[in-house]
């Protein structure tokens, strides 16, 4: 195989042994790589009802056929697991030196399960591997983990880590590279935490095997070139994806007070242009010129790279309007290793509770010191802490008293930093996004803004559609940034010459979408088996909060969204993909996508 290394290096931490174990053309062909290696992992090697935070769950960190060979935006990595936030299939997509030297080592992923009998870090040189110990770094920062591991191996070494989130299982926990790359939303790092495996170190030294190397090259040099000369390319710069928060105040959507709203009214205190003022430097992924980490000196002085969502849900949505008290909370966000969207989501959700009176605690809106305290809080599970630290949907199960409404999740996952009182479209994409409430896979708000936001119809169903086969599909298996097509309009058509010139092979874009449509159908079937017989429709249908309190402030006060009017927009979308009207897909659908095998071990019963 060219473009693939063909080798997954799977490792037992109980057993403290590794394996580099080859794969088939096959899957390589069928699944592409990234997100698809790890669904057809998971499917095929977990055995169903296993407990995410036990030694039998897989971590998986896995590449695609464009990672790591120094093509724009190829430093990128998937990061997968059963989630213990969701019960369901959750991942996250991270830029990291990882993703480019898993790849120099000579393998696709690393799939690790097990648990070491003490802390350890997994090193990985080539074919060598290693289990060193980590009593001494348990308890520490990411930040710091970092910094030593860092000194100890060559500067351009893969490092992976969690902080004391991931090792107390707060069930957001993610994983962190480079001191600001966050990935894993739905508890990724709560995993790793769970395995006793505090860091992941990669070092590679052999080159990527090519189809065309000559030309591979010729192609990346232009696709840079390319970047460069795109007419958005300055302003991506300067403020990266925190022009959004802008955009989000414009259009009424900017979630604010536990997404009560979509206006702030110190918005202004955490836009791009004052992102713009206190800014030091750039930050990013390997091998991307167009960096989007904007890094800050926060409220201590002390470094923090904001990205838009991170700023809103720790601005906005929990009442800060002070970008350098944002960027500390947002740092020990880092430091911890949350996810800094969930982490906001509880921590507004525990704000409005204490408004309500619903908890002993009193926590106010925008309160800074109480707001870190909480973080703290969260971090050690201790009080209120120990109950946000399971999610908000736990948190509203624990707390009752029609808290459910307003604890702002889908299948359990957070919701990320997009108000939907008037968005039907973007709804639907938090509704049916693979993972739970993540825009990743459908950001189609801007587009549904231009298409009329009080429409509900077949041209947004086809919109959210076509967005989460790209993006959900195609880019998190090739595995590459999604950034230089969605933000600065860099053509698809690159991404089949690279991977012609990688693997050799021509795959059409309508191939690329089956390919998609494959990974995110075989998704939707782990998570029916998974929830057996408590599967249901209602489990893509966003908070109640949406369709039953209208917005009281802004342009346009008085929106809400219409339940049956969404209902009628869910029903279209599982007839377009092949499911049934319970959202589960149909044998039909699974043998067209040549997944017939899956078809039997779906329980008839949620179909
Ligand atoms: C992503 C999610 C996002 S999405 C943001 S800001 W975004 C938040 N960033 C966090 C952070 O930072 N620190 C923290 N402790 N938690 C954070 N949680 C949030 O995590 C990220 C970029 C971004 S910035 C986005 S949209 C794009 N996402 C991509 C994707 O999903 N796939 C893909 N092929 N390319 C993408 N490119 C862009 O990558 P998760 P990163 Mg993150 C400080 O990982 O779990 O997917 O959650 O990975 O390396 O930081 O890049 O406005
Ligand atoms: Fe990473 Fe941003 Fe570059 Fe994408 S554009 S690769 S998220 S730094």
């Amino acid at each position: 195989m060219q473009g693939w290394n063909g080798y997954f290096l799977k490792v037992d931490l109980t057993k403290s042994s590794a394996t580099a174990e080859p794969y088939t053309e096959d899957l390589a062909l069928n699944f592409l790589g990234g997100r698809g290696f790890a669904i057809k992992i998971l499917w095929d090697t977990l055995k169903p009802g296993t407990d995410s935070l036990s030694p039998e769950n897989k971590l998986i960190f896995a590449t695609g056929p464009l990672t790591g060979i120094g093509l724009p935006n190829s430093g990128k990595l998937v990061i997968a697991s059963k989630s213990p936030l969701t019960g369901g299939y959750g991942d996250g997509n991270s830029g990291s030196w990882a993703a480019v030297e898993i790849r120099k080592a000579g393998y696709d992923a690393l799939v690790i399960e097990g648990k070491a009998s003490k802390p350890v870090i997994l090193h990985v040189k080539d074919r060598t591997w290693e289990f060193l110990d980590a009593v001494d770094l348990w308890g520490k920062s990411s930040f710091e983990v970092e910094d030593q591991l860092r000194a100890k191996y060559s500067k351009l070494a893969g490092i992976i880590s969690i902080g004391p989130a991931g090792e107390n299982l707060v069930k957001f926990a993610t994983v962190v590279s480079q001191k600001g790359r966050s990935g894993g939303r739905p508890g990724m790092g709560a995993v790793m935490g769970s395995k006793n495996l505090k860091a992941v170190v990669v070092e590679g030294t052999q080159p990527i095997q090519l189809a065309y190397p000559d030309e591979m090259k010729r192609l990346a040099i232009d696709g840079y070139k390319e970047l460069l000369a795109k007419p958005l390319f300055s302003f991506w710069k300067r403020q990266g994806t925190m022009s959004t928060v802008e955009w989000c105040q414009e259009n009424s959507c900017l979630p604010t007070f536990n997404y009560k709203q979509g206006v702030f009214d110190k918005a202004e205190g955490i836009n791009g242009f004052t992102m713009e003022k206190m800014k030091v430097s750039n930050r990013g992924c390997p091998q991307c010129n167009m960096t989007c980490g904007n890094v800050v000196k926060d409220s201590e002085g002390k470094d923090s790279e904001l990205d838009y969502e991170n700023v809103v849900m720790l601005g906005s949505n929990i009442g800060v309007g002070d970008l350098s008290q944002v960027a500390t909370l947002n740092r020990l966000a880092d430091e911890f290793s949350f996810d800094a969207i969930s982490l906001g989501n509880a921590i507004g959700f525990a704000m409005e509770a204490s408004e309500k009176g619903l908890i002993s605690e009193n926590i106010g809106w925008g309160d800074f010191e109480a707001i870190k305290a909480l973080i703290y809080d969260i971090a050690y599970r201790r009080g209120l802490g120990a109950v946000l630290a399971e999610g908000v949907r736990s948190a509203a199960a624990a707390i009752g008293k029609g808290s459910s409404d307003w604890a702002m999740h889908v299948k359990g996952l957070e919701i990320s930093a997009y108000d939907c009182h008037i968005a039907p479209g973007m709804a639907l994409a938090y509704g049916t996004s693979a993972i739970g409430a993540h825009h990743k896979d459908a950001w189609v708000i801007t587009w549904e803004q231009k298409a009329g936001r009080e429409k509900y119809d077949e041209e947004k169903v086809d919109h959210v559609i076509q967005t989460q086969l790209l993006r959900g599909g195609t880019f998190e298996a090739l595995t590459v940034c999604r950034f230089p097509h969605g933000s600065l309009g860099f053509e698809l058509e690159w991404y089949t010459k690279y991977l012609r010139a990688s693997t050799g092979k021509i795959f059409s874009m309508e191939e690329l979408n089956q390919i998609g449509d494959r990974i995110l159908t075989l998704i939707r079937a782990f998570w029916v088996r998974e929830y057996g017989s408590k599967w249901n429709r209602d489990l893509d249908v966003p908070p109640m909060r949406w369709f039953k309190e209208p917005l009281t402030e802004g342009p346009l006060k008085g929106a809400v969204l219409d339940l049956e009017k969404y209902n009628a927009m869910l029903d279209i979308y599982y007839q377009k993909r092949g499911w049934s009207k319970n959202g589960v897909p149909k044998r039909e659908t699974l043998e067209k996508l040549g997944l017939a095998d899956v078809a039997s071990q779906l329980s008839s019963s949620s179909v």
